[in-house]
């Protein structure tokens, strides 16, 4: 099951200058950054607030990544919302036995070593939803 939103996933053209407005307009505090080259990704981790909230800001590497074809088609928004959850195999079955179908075959490597996989959005009522079970 999901334990919580383990953070909102927001497609920008360039990271730096999205990065500066969160933290200028809504008081937003920058807690990680980094690059995933299998997910073509150049990603940074918002805290909103003091307690856990998290937003994630997504820019693209390459043309050919999930995030550059995010763009194209819709522009800048939310693109992804995302799920903590304690153990990702078995929520991941529990999910195939609902017929809902999942992105990898097995999870792969997210934000700080987290394993995380996908459901499609066509299976979700039209939301990319992310599964993440964080590293222990
Ligand atoms: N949210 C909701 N719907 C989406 C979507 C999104 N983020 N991305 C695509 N869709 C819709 C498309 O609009 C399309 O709808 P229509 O058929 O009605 O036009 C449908 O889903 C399928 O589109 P597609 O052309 O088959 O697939 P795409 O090439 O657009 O890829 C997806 C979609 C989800 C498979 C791809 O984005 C993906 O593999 N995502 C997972 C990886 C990822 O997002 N990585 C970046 C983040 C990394 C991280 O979080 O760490």
């Amino acid at each position: 099951k999901a334990l919580r939103i383990d953070h909102v996933g927001i497609a920008v053209p360039d990271l730096d200058a999205a990065i500066i407005f969160y933290e200028n307009v809504f008081g937003m505090r920058c807690v990680h950054r980094e690059t995933n080259d299998e997910q073509g990704v150049r990603e940074a981790m918002l805290a909103v607030g003091e307690g856990g909230d998290r937003l994630q800001l997504l820019a693209p590497l390459r043309p050919d990544s999930a995030i550059a074809k995010f763009l194209d088609r819709s522009g800048p928004g939310v693109q992804q919302l995302a799920y903590t959850v304690a153990n990702i195999d078995e929520t991941s079955a529990t999910l195939r036995s609902h017929g809902l179908r999942l992105l990898y075959d097995q999870p792969k490597r997210g934000t700080a070593d987290s394993r995380i996989n996908f459901v499609h959005p066509k299976d979700a009522g039209g939301v990319l939803v992310e599964l993440v079970e964080p590293a222990r």
